[in-house]
């Protein structure tokens, strides 16, 4: 029986990753190089520290920490005039259905992402009052596919690892899951997320039956 649901936020949620995608490309085309978006495939799931080391590796470019810290709050201060204005209407297709369904049935429902505004996002869309639980880039210290955000995750929610699901649409995350051994629902492509106990191309495939099967097992 599954007594836990844990869900990731980029990706999963929302697609924050096209935002994050257009920060990191401004950033790149300001210290003289570009960045793709199939080389941002590679930050999906990553820490903010992590993504800068790899577009500086990417661009073949050197840091101070000094420099290095200045430009990942150029960033971030950058990423956040994009999802200034998001709302409801970013919700990605029926993540509502599936949260009101858990609600309902009082299973509770817990937020781990690496990122470190993740709070305010699920404040702008809506979505905040939904969450028993958030587990961020702000509470953890080790980066999936560490499980560590997700045994936290589990720990606030008071349900032991085995009885979570997680939803995760990136591998890093999926493997964190596994590591963490819950049941890893991956979103997103089945030959990327391979290593996921069960896919999803969205929460559109996801019925509420298969939910309440979980949930009764
Ligand atoms: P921030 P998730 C992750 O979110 C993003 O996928 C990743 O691209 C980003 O670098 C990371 O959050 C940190 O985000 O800069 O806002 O702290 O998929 O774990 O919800
Ligand atoms: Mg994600």
């Amino acid at each position: 029986m599954k007594r836990g649901f844990i869900f990731d936020l980029d990706g999963v949620i929302v697609d924050t990753a096209k935002y994050h995608y257009l920060a990191w490309k401004n950033l790149a085309n300001q210290l003289g190089f570009d960045f793709t978006k199939e080389q941002n495939e590679l930050f999906k799931g990553v820490s903010r520290k992590r993504c800068l080391e790899i577009l500086l590796e990417i661009g073949n470019r050197e840091a101070t920490q000094e420099e290095f810290d200045t430009w990942m709050v150029e960033k971030n201060v950058d990423y956040l005039k994009y999802i200034e204005n998001m709302d409801a209407s970013e919700i990605l297709p029926d993540v509502p259905r599936v949260l009101e369904f858990l609600q309902e049935n009082n299973i509770p429902i817990a937020l781990g992402s690496a990122s470190k505004n993740a709070q305010p996002i699920l404040e702008k869309v809506g979505l905040l009052h939904y969450f028993d639980a958030i587990v961020d880039g702000n509470n953890v210290t080790k980066a999936k596919p560490d499980p560590e955000v997700f045994l936290l995750a589990a720990k606030q929610l008071n349900v032991i690892p085995e009885n979570c699901v997680v939803f995760e649409d990136a591998v890093a995350g999926v493997q964190a899951a596994n590591a963490a051994k819950m049941m890893s629902i991956g979103i997103g492509d089945k030959n990327v997320l391979a290593e996921a106990q069960l896919i999803f191309t969205d929460f559109t495939e996801i019925s509420t039956n298969f939910i309440k099967s979980l949930i009764e097992k």
